[in-house]
């Protein structure tokens, strides 16, 4: 679709940026917060770039008034943040720890003085090493109850200041890569047991909506979903066919749920078949459909094109690239299924994610028309190395230029018809990657610090925050 003339960007788009606790903050052991399972995996020899972790990350906790005054310099009009689980219930439940959430009380306060929105993420994979350790954490349906007062005590407690929630961020991903990649807490590799867990997220999620709506009615809440729409390798039918297996099983299998309370069925089909559906009880589907949220939250970062997969087809460990040298692209999939090709029209980054802005548009499109429900863009944005220049600048003109594409395709979205609730940037500061240590930057804000050495953890604004800026400042009009 071209269209002669593009909408304008509605008046009261939330224009922000996003972060997580266990990635900003540090403090991971101060004012009485209990231990979370990241805080225990990185400890593991071979599991982080450089055995990174975010004991100290860029310090938010103790500088988040310097943070929020360059946001509001920027102009921000929404910030994204996850709440710690631990910090509030150090032990996972039982009493509240003030302290915990006496932090998250005065960053909102800082943000709404500042005319800043806060987006508050529930969870953000920090689980509480204790329900971890009680009953296996998300295998057990304990957690449902567990989550849903945690999630319960945050509603009563910031009603008045909080009108956007975000339930579980990319469950897809903290399910997937800790059930059957091994690569984040609790480290298993067991499908049976993934489809296990991930049905239980799904109850959870759906029960913390259902006490939101009791609590706080007029609010928004929804899923953050890490969303890479499929794409055919080519228009061979037997491609195309793998493109829509990888759509379902990779995507409807969990936006179907958040959306309708059910799950496809040529997924759940195949997932009999193998003895590996998850365990369905009295009142499951119940709850799933009286989860329905607000929004779609999207974390979208890149597409994923595929070819089709013989039954027999034997698959190598994806080598995954943490170290920011490029290249490391191997073939993988699902034997029958799909399998996973580089699409060669796509550059990629330094960590071989491809670069696709008119994937969001796409992506944006799909939800639009399956599911009918508005979308909030809760994270996109470019990792890279950056480099800070005499002292005081980055010159960040890729990221400018990949943010900028983007927007371009948010506001084709919008034209489409897509009703688009906001936009936020990954990250504003820079900060902990997960596995990629600290040399990987997505930020507008450099913070001065490297894989082992803490420095001074400087905040620098880079190009991109000026840039940025003027965005927002012309709400979209300037890009
Ligand atoms: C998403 C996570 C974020 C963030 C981002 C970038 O999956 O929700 O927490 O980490 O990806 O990923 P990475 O840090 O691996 O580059």
């Amino acid at each position: 679709m071209y269209h002669a003339k593009l909408d304008r960007f509605p008046n009261d788009f939330l224009w922000g940026s996003a972060s997580a606790a266990y990635q900003v903050e540090g403090a991971w052991n101060e004012d009485g917060k209990g231990t979370s399972v990241w805080d225990n995996f990185v400890r593991i020899p071979g599991k982080t770039f450089k055995g990174t972790n975010g004991n100290v990350a860029v310090d938010h906790y103790h500088r988040y008034q310097e943070d929020v005054a360059l946001m509001a310099e920027m102009g921000l009009k929404a910030y994204r943040f996850s709440v710690s689980w631990s910090r509030i219930f150090p032990a996972g439940k039982g009493e509240i720890n003030e302290a915990g959430i006496q932090f998250y009380e005065n960053l909102i306060d800082e943000l709404l003085q500042h005319q800043i929105e806060p987006i508050v993420t529930l969870y953000h994979w920090d689980l509480p090493q204790a329900l971890q350790d009680a009953y296996g954490g998300w295998e057990s349906r304990e957690i449902i109850q567990d989550f849903n007062d945690y999630c319960v005590a945050l509603f009563k407690r910031l009603k008045d200041k909080v009108n956007y929630w975000v339930t579980l961020n990319e469950q897809n991903v903290f399910i997937s890569h800790g059930y059957e990649q091994a690569s984040h807490p609790p480290g298993v590799r067991d499908r049976k047991r993934m489809y296990e867990a991930n049905h239980i997220a799904n109850l959870a999620n759906a029960k913390a909506i259902q006490s939101f709506r009791q609590i706080i009615p007029n609010g928004k809440i929804g899923p953050s979903f890490a969303y890479g729409p499929a794409y055919a390798y080519s228009s061979n039918p037997e491609d195309v066919l793998a493109a829509q297996n990888a759509e379902e099983f990779n995507s409807h299998w969990w936006m179907d749920v958040y959306s309708w309370g059910v799950y496809p069925k040529s997924v759940l089909k195949y997932l009999e078949k193998y003895d590996m559906a998850p365990t369905m009880e009295a009142g499951d589907e119940a709850l799933l459909k009286a989860g329905k949220p607000d929004f779609m939250g999207v974390n979208y970062y890149q597409t994923a094109t595929f070819t089709a997969s013989p039954l027999d087809e034997e698959f190598v460990n994806a080598k995954e690239n943490h170290d920011g040298k490029k290249g490391n692209f191997v073939e993988n999939g699902n034997a029958g299924l799909f399998k996973r090709k580089r699409n060669e029209a796509l550059e990629t980054t330094n960590w071989d994610w491809e670069i696709d802005p008119t994937g969001l548009r796409i992506g944006l499109r799909r939800i639009t028309s399956r599911y009918g429900l508005p979308v909030l863009v809760t994270e996109n944005g470019l990792g890279e190395f950056d480099k800070l220049e005499d002292n005081s600048t980055v010159n960040d003109d890729y990221r400018i230029d990949y943010i900028r594409k983007h927007i371009e395709q948010l506001q084709a979205a919008i034209t489409d018809g897509v009703d688009l609730l906001g936009y936020c940037t990954w990250s504003f500061t820079d900060l902990l990657s997960w596995l990629n240590g600290y040399q990987k930057r997505y930020g507008f804000v450099y913070v001065d610090r490297d894989e082992l050495n803490e420095k001074e953890l400087r905040r620098v604004r880079k190009k991109s925050f000026y840039w940025y800026r003027d965005v927002i400042e012309s709400n979209g009009e300037m890009l």
